[in-house]
């Protein structure tokens, strides 16, 4: 169980400066400064010279979501919304009933610098330096940041690089290998919820691409559905035989480029005369990104741009907000 933040156990005179707490705390004066401009996770005073100084109960603060982020896998303002409850709380407002889903940040300078910092690392083979920097991007940003705007922009720029002939296709494989290790690691690790709804996650007939359904069965997973993930080019009938026998909540398949998004769309269409009780149908990916009108040809939700953005989308599907009487 999370521990509680009691701001009132603290001090809060003014008394450190932004080094001391990038040494106390491990956050850069980068970090401290989006979180308190984006967050308003605290308010340090400024010296006469306009330094910001913190206090021990912004000290505090800044440990307590650290450790939320990096011991907990929150989203910096998920953990954010839980230190408002607490504070909420503790000074008798009304606190709100449930956590938000993950957002994944709107102003995302700093993981930006980190997904070039990554590109750099996983170009020149260094293993260990990207390590250190998914680490930090975890440990700073959780998890649904890190990976939508730190390693699957890295992977996109680098194959990118590749197309255009500007890395060669070893780099290519070496990032596409390293990232896919590390997200099969993070879902091997993440427990399977048994009781939570369950959703089937496959590429589109013909359809190799999987990074980001990886990243999406990860995402869907840690909110707690009951994910299977069939991995890349999903034939029809296989799909449909498991369909029958395992009635899931929801089919959720992704395609890359036309000829897949045809066979998804055939898909859709198998999976819309299926007799009761029939799965939702979601899909997404790359081809319909490119090509929007292609979307309303498929039997099904489209489940928006980004891996991350689909797991409101699946949340909205699968619990509609409830009829007004009246
Ligand atoms: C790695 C790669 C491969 C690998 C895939 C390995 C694997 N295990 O996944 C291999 C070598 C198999 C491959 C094969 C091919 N590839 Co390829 N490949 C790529 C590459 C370099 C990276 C793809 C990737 O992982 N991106 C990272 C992920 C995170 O990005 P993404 O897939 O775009 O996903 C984001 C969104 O699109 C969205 N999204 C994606 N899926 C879904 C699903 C849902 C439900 C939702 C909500 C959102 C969503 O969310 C993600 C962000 O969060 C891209 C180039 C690039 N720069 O992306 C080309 C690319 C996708 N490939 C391309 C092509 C043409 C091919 C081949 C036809 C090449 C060939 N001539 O053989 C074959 C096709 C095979 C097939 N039928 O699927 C083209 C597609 C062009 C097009 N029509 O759009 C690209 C764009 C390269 C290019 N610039 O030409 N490829």
């Amino acid at each position: 169980m999370t521990e509680i933040f009691r701001a009132e156990d603290y001090q809060n005179h003014p008394l450190y400066n932004i080094k001391a707490v990038e040494q106390a705390t491990g956050l850069t004066a980068a970090t401290l400064r989006a979180w308190e401009r984006r967050y308003e996770v605290c308010e340090p005073q400024r010296s006469e010279s306009g330094y910001r100084l913190y206090s021990e109960r912004d000290m505090a603060a800044l440990h307590w979501l650290k450790r939320r982020v990096k011991d907990e896998g929150l989203s910096i303002s998920q953990a954010v919304a839980v230190l408002q409850m607490h504070r909420g709380a503790s000074n008798g407002t009304a606190a709100p009933a449930v956590m938000p889903a993950p957002q994944v940040d709107a102003e995302p300078s700093a993981q930006i610098d980190l997904c070039h910092q990554l590109i750099r690392a996983l170009l020149a083979f260094d293993e260990n330096h990207a390590d250190h920097i998914l680490s930090e991007a975890f440990a700073l940003h959780g998890v649904e940041s890190a990976c939508e705007l730190v390693i699957a922009p890295a992977l996109v720029e680098i194959g990118d690089r590749w197309h255009r002939g500007e890395v060669s296709v070893v780099s290519e494989h070496f990032a596409s290998h390293y990232v896919r290790r590390k997200l099969e690691s993070m879902v091997n690790v993440t427990a399977v919820h048994e009781a939570g709804p369950m959703l089937i996650l496959g590429c589109a007939p013909g359809d190799w691409h999987e990074v980001a359904l990886v990243l999406l069965a990860f995402f869907l997973r840690r909110q707690g559905y009951r994910v299977i993930y069939l991995g890349q080019n999903v034939p029809l009938e296989n799909l449909v035989a498991e369909l029958e026998r395992l009635h899931p909540a929801m089919v959720i398949m992704s395609a890359t480029t036309d000829e897949t998004a045809a066979a998804l769309v055939q898909v859709s269409q198998v999976v819309a005369t299926l007799p009761s009780p029939r799965p939702l149908f979601g899909f997404g990916g790359r081809a319909f990104n490119r090509n929007v009108s292609l979307r309303a040809r498929v039997h099904g939700s489209f489940l928006g741009e980004t891996a991350a953005s689909a797991i409101h989308r699946v949340q909205a599907l699968l619990n509609p907000p409830a009829a007004n009487p009246g």
